[in-house]
C-alpha cells in the first residue's frame, strides 16, 4: 500500500518538472504528504557527538576523534584542534557557512579555511543580487540541521529530511585536498578526523549531492563550471549537479579522468593506494573483453587453467634475466598471524616461474606438443610510480597465456597470432586505433628472444601507451626449468615459447580514448547497454500504455541481440536519467512520449555525436542494428584521425624534440642501435631537467614500437640522432 502511494506521488513530482502545470503550492503538499510516509523509512537524527561516532561506527567507517576545549570560530577551531595520529598537511579544519537565499534555498558550504567567504563573492558565484544571501537563521539551523551556532559541521546535513534535501545545496571548497578532514560531531569541543573521499560516500549516499565550488572570483563562466548552474532552484534541479562532471576533457585531463569513472560508476575507490574497485558498469566491460578474446583463443587451441597465487623464492629467482629490474615490484607475504613464515612467498606478478615446472613435467615427447594454456587472474606488481585506475595499478587483472612449441617458426606464429588477436580487442572491439609493431631491444622484456607490442597514444595529453605484449620467449625459459621432450628421432629437445598479456589498461585506455565533456563514451560492441530506452510520461498520459510499449520495442530488440533496457524507474525525471546514461556512455538513447505513440515513432539521439532523430516503430529493429555499427565505425574513425593528426615523422633531433613536446607521437628513422636509444633518452632528460617532469615535458620520452608496417627506408637514410645508417623507423614518445 505504501509503495503504492509513494509510485504515484513520484509520478506527480514527475509531471511537474515536465508539465509546469500545476500550481507550485498543491505540488508541495503533495510532496509532503508523499514525504511523511518516506521519513518513517529513511532518515536519520544526530544530536550529540555519541550518536554520530555510533553512526560513523554503524557505516563502518575509519575515523578518530580528539577532544579539545569549546572552538566557537574558525580561529578557535585551528588553534586547538590538534592531533599527533596524522601531519599537520594530512588534514583540513573547516568552516562551514549555512546561508539562505531570498528564493527559499539553501547553501550549505564547506570550506578551507584560508578560503575567501565573503556575501560579495558569494553573490557572483551564486549569479545573486546584492543583499539575497543571509547567513540563516537560528532556528533554521536547528530545523534543519539540529545543531547549534558555532557547530555547524557536513554531519548535520545527515539530519536533513527528506523533503529538505532538494532545498539545501551542498559546496565543498575545492581548495580541500587533504586525505582527511576534520569536523566537529554536532558539537564544538570535539573533533572527528575523516577521510575527505568517505565523508563524501556518506553525504553521497544520504541522496546528499556534492558539488565541488571554487571560492574565488569567477573569470570565464563556462556552463558547466558554472556555481549558479548548481545552485538551488528547489525541485525542479533533481540532483542532475550530482552528476556531470566538472571540468572539460582539455581543461584537466586527469580530474576529468577521475571525475568520469566515478560518476560513470566504473570505479570506487579503495584505502589501499594502487587499488581500485571495478564496479559493475565496467566489469561487464571486461567480460564482454574477455568473452572475444576467450572465444579467439579458444579457436586455435588454447585452453584455460588456473595456477597458484604465490611463488616461492627459488622458483620466482630461477631465471634470473626474468626478474631483473622487477624486483622491487615483487610483493610478499612474510607473515601468517602473529609468525614470520620461515619462507616468504611473493604473490604472482606474472606466471611464468609458476606454470614452468608443470610444463617440464607434462611435455615428454614431441606428441604433447604444443602446449597453449591461458588463465584469467589478477596480478600484483608494487608499482611505485603515481598510481592511475585501470592504467597503472597496483593489482589488476589480465589474462595471461603460456605456450610451449617444437619449433621457431611455430613459435612465431603463435606470437603473431595473438598480436593480431589483441589488434582485434582494440580496434574492432573497443574502437581504439593501436600500431602493431617489435619492441626494441631496451624495451622488450629482458627474460624473451623478442616481444611484439600494440601501441596507441592519448592525444589528450600525447602520451604513448602499451596496449598489450606478446612475447616470443625463445628457450630461455625452457633452459633454466628443463622443459625438454624427445623429437621423432627420439633425442632431447628443448621447447620454444611464447607468453602474452592483456590487462583492464585496455579500459582506461578506451575511456580516455573516447570519453567527451559529458563523461564516457562507450563503442556499442562494448556497452553493457546498447540503447537505453526513457519513457516521457505527462500528466496527460497513461504512464502505462507508454512504458508498456517501450517494453514491447525492447523485447524485440533483445530478440535481435540488441542490449537494451528501459529506464521506467519512478524515482527521477527524464532529464535527470538523460544526464545518467550519457554520463555512463550508453551509446544510443531512446525516448518516448506520448506525441511519439501518436505518430508511431520513437525518438533516437546518438551518444558520440548527440545527433537527434525519429524513426518509425516498423523500422526501428533494422535502424538501430545499423546505427549500433555505425557509431561503431564512426568512433573507430574519429579516434583513428585524432591519432594520425598527433603523428608525425623527423628526421633530426631539433625536429624530433619539438614533436615530442607538442603532444607527438614521432617516426624516426633509427639505426636499432642499444647505445643510441639510451642516449636520446639522457639527452631529452637533461634537455627538460630544469623545467620539471610535469604534463607538458617530454623528460620521458622513449622507443614505443618499431611498426611491423612501415614504408622502406629511402637509400643512404641515416639515423636522426647519431647518423649511423638507418636500419628500421621507430616510434617514439612520452609514455605511461
Ligand atoms: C614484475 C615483477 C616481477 C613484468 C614484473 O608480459 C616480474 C615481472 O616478469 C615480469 N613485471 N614482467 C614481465 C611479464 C612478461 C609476460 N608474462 C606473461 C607478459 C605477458 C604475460
Amino acid at each position: 500500500m505504501l509503495k503504492c502511494i509513494s509510485r504515484n506521488l513520484h509520478q506527480i513530482k514527475f509531471e511537474y518538472f515536465y508539465q509546469l502545470n500545476i500550481q507550485k503550492n498543491i505540488y508541495k503538499s503533495f510532496i509532503k504528504f508523499y514525504y511523511s510516509f518516506s521519513l518513517m523509512e529513511s532518515n536519520i537524527t544526530l544530536s550529540n557527538k555519541e550518536e554520530t561516532i555510533k553512526f560513523l561506527e554503524n557505516n563502518k567507517i575509519n575515523f578518530f576523534v580528539e577532544d579539545h576545549d569549546k572552538a566557537d570560530t574558525v580561529q578557535e577551531g585551528l588553534e586547538k584542534v590538534k592531533t599527533d595520529k596524522i601531519s599537520k598537511d594530512e588534514f583540513t579544519f573547516c568552516k562551514n557557512l549555512f546561508l539562505k537565499n531570498k528564493a527559499g534555498g539553501f547553501y550549505f558550504i564547506t570550506a578551507h579555511p584560508t578560503s575567501q567567504t565573503d556575501f560579495k563573492l558569494l553573490h557572483k558565484l551564486f549569479h545573486a543580487k546584492s543583499g539575497n544571501i543571509r547567513n540563516a537563521e537560528k532556528d533554521q539551523l536547528q530545523s534543519y540541521l539540529n545543531v547549534q551556532p558555532g557547530s555547524v559541521s557536513p554531519f548535520s546535513l545527515l539530519n536533513l529530511k527528506d523533503s529538505q534535501k532538494s532545498e539545501v545545496k551542498f559546496f565543498l571548497d575545492k581548495a580541500i585536498v587533504s586525505d582527511y578532514i576534520a569536523i566537529h560531531p554536532m558539537i564544538n569541543t570535539s573533533t572527528v578526523f575523516i577521510k575527505t573521499d568517505d565523508l563524501i560516500n556518506l553525504l553521497e549516499k544520504s541522496q546528499i549531492s556534492v558539488n565541488r565550488l571554487e571560492l574565488k572570483e569567477p573569470s570565464v563562466v563556462t556552463p558547466s563550471n558554472d556555481a549558479a548552474s548548481v545552485a538551488p532552484k528547489k525541485a525542479e534541479d533533481d540532483g542532475k549537479s550530482k552528476l556531470a562532471v566538472s571540468c572539460g576533457k582539455n581543461q584537466d585531463f586527469a580530474e576529468w579522468y577521475s571525475e568520469t569513472i566515478t560518476k560513470s560508476e566504473m570505479i570506487d575507490y579503495y584505502e589501499i593506494s594502487g587499488c581500485y574497485i571495478l564496479r559493475p558498469w565496467s566489469y561487464s566491460i571486461w567480460e564482454i573483453i574477455q568473452r572475444f578474446f576467450d572465444d579467439k583463443i579458444k579457436e586455435i587451441g588454447v585452453e584455460n587453467a588456473y595456477f597458484p597465487l604465490f611463488v616461492s623464492e627459488r622458483a620466482l629467482n630461477k631465471e634470473k634475466d626474468h626478474v631483473e629490474g622487477f624486483s622491487p615490484e615483487v610483493a610478499w607475504v612474510t607473515k601468517s598471524g602473529k609468525n614470520n613464515l620461515e619462507n616468504p612467498i611473493a604473490i604472482r606478478p606474472t606466471s611464468e616461474t609458476i606454470m614452468y615446472p608443470s610444463f617440464a613435467k607434462w611435455i615428454r615427447s614431441h606428441r604433447d606438443l604444443p602446449v597453449k594454456v591461458n588463465q584469467w587472474t589478477n596480478v600484483v606488481r608494487w608499482e611505485f610510480k603515481n598510481p592511475t585506475p585501470f592504467i597503472r595499478t597496483r593489482e589488476f587483472l589480465w589474462q595471461e597465456g603460456h605456450t610451449a612449441h617444437s619449433t621457431l617458426e611455430e613459435a612465431d606464429k603463435q606470437v603473431y597470432d595473438i598480436l593480431e588477436f589483441y589488434r582485434q580487442v582494440y580496434e574492432d572491439v573497443l574502437a581504439v586505433p593501436v600500431i602493431p609493431g617489435k619492441k626494441t631491444e631496451n624495451e622488450k622484456f629482458a627474460g624473451g628472444f623478442y616481444t611484439t607490442t600494440i601501441e596507441t597514444m592519448i592525444p589528450t595529453n600525447g602520451k604513448g601507451i602499451q596496449c598489450a605484449t606478446s612475447h616470443n620467449l625463445g628457450q630461455n625459459f625452457s633452459k633454466m626449468f628443463e622443459i625438454n621432450y624427445l623429437d621423432e628421432k627420439q633425442v632431447s629437445q628443448q621447447a620454444w615459447q611464447t607468453s602474452w598479456g592483456l590487462t583492464t589498461r585496455s579500459i582506461g585506455v578506451m575511456v580516455m580514448t573516447h570519453g567527451d565533456d559529458q563523461g564516457l563514451v562507450l563503442p556499442p560492441r562494448v556497452a553493457p547497454i546498447q540503447a537505453i530506452m526513457i519513457p516521457i510520461i505527462t500528466s496527460k498520459d497513461n504512464p502505462e500504455s507508454i512504458k508498456n510499449k517501450l517494453h514491447e520495442i525492447s523485447k524485440g530488440l533483445k530478440s535481435i541481440g540488441v542490449r537494451t533496457k528501459v529506464d521506467d524507474s519512478d524515482l527521477h525525471n527524464p532529464g535527470w536519467k538523460f544526464s545518467h546514461w550519457e554520463l555512463k556512455g550508453v551509446p544510443i538513447r531512446i525516448e518516448f512520449g506520448a506525441k511519439d505513440m501518436q505518430k508511431d515513432q520513437v525518438t533516437i539521439v546518438c551518444r558520440d555525436n548527440k545527433e537527434k532523430f525519429t524513426c518509425k516503430y516498423d523500422e526501428i529493429n533494422s535502424k538501430i542494428k545499423d546505427l549500433l555499427e555505425l557509431i561503431q565505425k564512426r568512433m573507430y574513425q574519429k579516434a583513428k584521425d585524432e591519432l594520425n593528426k598527433k603523428t608525425s615523422e623527423a628526421f633530426n633531433y631539433d625536429q624530433f624534440i619539438k614533436l615530442v613536446s607538442d603532444k607527438n607521437m614521432v617516426l624516426t628513422p633509427w639505426c636499432n642501435i642499444k647505445e643510441c636509444e639510451e642516449q636520446v633518452k639522457k639527452r631529452v632528460k637533461d634537455a627538460y631537467s630544469d623545467k620539471g617532469d610535469d604534463e607538458n615535458t617530454a623528460a620521458t620520452a622513449k622507443t614505443l614500437c618499431i611498426p611491423l608496417e612501415q614504408k622502406p627506408l629511402e637509400e643512404g637514410s641515416k639515423c636522426f640522432f647519431c647518423e649511423k645508417k638507418a636500419e628500421v623507423r621507430v616510434f617514439w614518445g612520452r609514455s605511461y
